[in-house]
């Protein structure tokens, strides 16, 4: 129907477009020299240490998987991680996980942000080491490896564990930190992060791989939005229009009712302030809304906005066509929310695409599990 009709449109075109880029080698982005010898030393390091964690994106639990990793069958030496479980829909990622369990993978859920969570997953990783090294334990250096397609979150991951690993006081004092960026592929060596003492337990950060090809343009799309491939190889527009369209046929902007009702009563006393004094309100508004960091209340403002549009849109009967003004109602209305001035024309929707992304990205805008469980008839949930 109308708006499914123009999520799959608007992910072609994503995906499309990542496809064109991945075939450009020459533009040297896609599996580049670098990546393609950072996955050869992964490939040789894989049957040498103890334990790899594959780190996916909770979001999109079958989109992210690891390209080397793909046919190996389910083993005791590989944990899928699903990080980022703090920015997927809860009970979808609940069922990818009993899924994933019906199906023999070692899976755990991670909010590489959260210390508690991190906790909780160091022991379980000390548990299942003393499962698998029964004899030797107390005596070997135990490695395990991180592993990945881009920005998944493994050096958030390999700094968690590190600062709350289990090492000797003299230790803390020299912590490592690897370097964490909202942009894919900043990590380019593999380096090692002690996270527990007797027995000594490493931890290695690899670089993010992308698959050499992907031939699915649904998956090429998911990576795009999550994340995982340069917005800028896609277009920032493109992917928040995509974005919009899988907001608009989801229940979360529904959540946003209430700020409807509220911005009434706000709206009043804004005008009264105006008329006190309209003279200095633009020099207010420059300190109130700094343009560098999003701020709650502008948070707010996006959220209405979206939620009132969405909401008046007769969504009976919708076609197709009807689907796609809505989202551009929606963008066209954006540079107001975010204070964001029109008058850089194209640029304008750029920049309001940029920050809506952001928003998506740290969680402000909703939870949302982009990839469908398979067989859910053979599910025991
Ligand atoms: N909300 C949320 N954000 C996370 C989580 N883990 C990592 N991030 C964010 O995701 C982005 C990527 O994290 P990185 O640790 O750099 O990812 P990476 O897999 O090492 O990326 P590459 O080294 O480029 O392959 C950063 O902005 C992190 O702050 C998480 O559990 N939840
Ligand atoms: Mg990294």
């Amino acid at each position: 129907m109308g708006m499914a009709a123009v999520t799959a449109i608007l992910a072609g075109k994503v995906g499309g477009a990542v496809q064109q880029a991945s075939r450009n080698r020459a533009a040297g982005w896609w599996y580049d020299p670098h990546m393609a010898a950072a996955s050869r030393a992964i490939a040789e390091r894989t049957p040498l240490v103890d334990l790899i964690l594959e780190v996916r994106d909770a979001r999109i639990p079958l989109s992210s998987q690891f390209d080397q990793l793909k046919d190996q069958p389910p083993s005791s030496k590989r944990v899928i991680v699903l990080n980022k479980m703090d920015l997927a829909n809860g009970a979808e990622v609940k069922e990818w996980m009993s899924y994933m369990e019906h199906q023999k993978q070692i899976c755990y859920g991670v909010n590489s942000h959260n210390r508690d969570n991190i906790k909780k997953f160091l022991n379980f990783l000390q548990a299942h080491m003393r499962q698998l090294k029964k004899i030797d334990y107390s005596s070997s250096t135990i490695t395990m490896m991180l592993v990945g397609v881009p920005n998944v979150g493994k050096s958030a991951l390999a700094n968690s564990l590190h600062k709350v690993g289990r090492v000797g006081a003299a230790e803390k004092g020299k912590l490592k930190h690897a370097t964490v960026s909202p942009l894919p592929c900043e990590t380019k060596d593999i380096s090692s992060f002690k996270i527990a003492s007797n027995p000594n337990v490493y931890v290695l950060d690899t670089p993010g791989i992308l698959p050499p090809v992907i031939n699915e343009t649904e998956i090429c799309s998911k990576l795009a939005l999550t994340g995982t491939i340069r917005d800028s190889l896609v277009g920032e527009k493109e992917l928040a229009m995509y974005f919009l369209s899988m907001l608009n046929s989801s229940e979360e902007y529904k959540k946003w009712a209430e700020l409807s009702s509220a911005q009434t009563g706000r709206m009043l006393a804004d005008c009264e302030a105006a008329c006190a004094s309209s003279s200095d309100l633009d020099m207010k508004g420059k300190r109130r809304y700094p343009s560098d960091h999003t701020q709650d209340f502008i948070v707010d403002d996006v959220r209405r906005t979206l939620y009132e549009e969405a909401s008046s849109f007769q969504r009976k009967l919708a076609k197709s066509k009807d689907c796609m003004r809505l989202i551009e109602l929606q963008l066209e209305a954006l540079p107001e929310a975010f204070r964001v001035p029109l008058e850089f024309g194209d640029d304008s929707f750029v920049k309001v695409s940029k920050k809506l992304l952001n928003l998506y990205r740290t969680g402000r805008l909703g939870h949302y599990t982009l990839d469908s469980v398979p067989n859910h008839s053979h599910l025991i949930l």
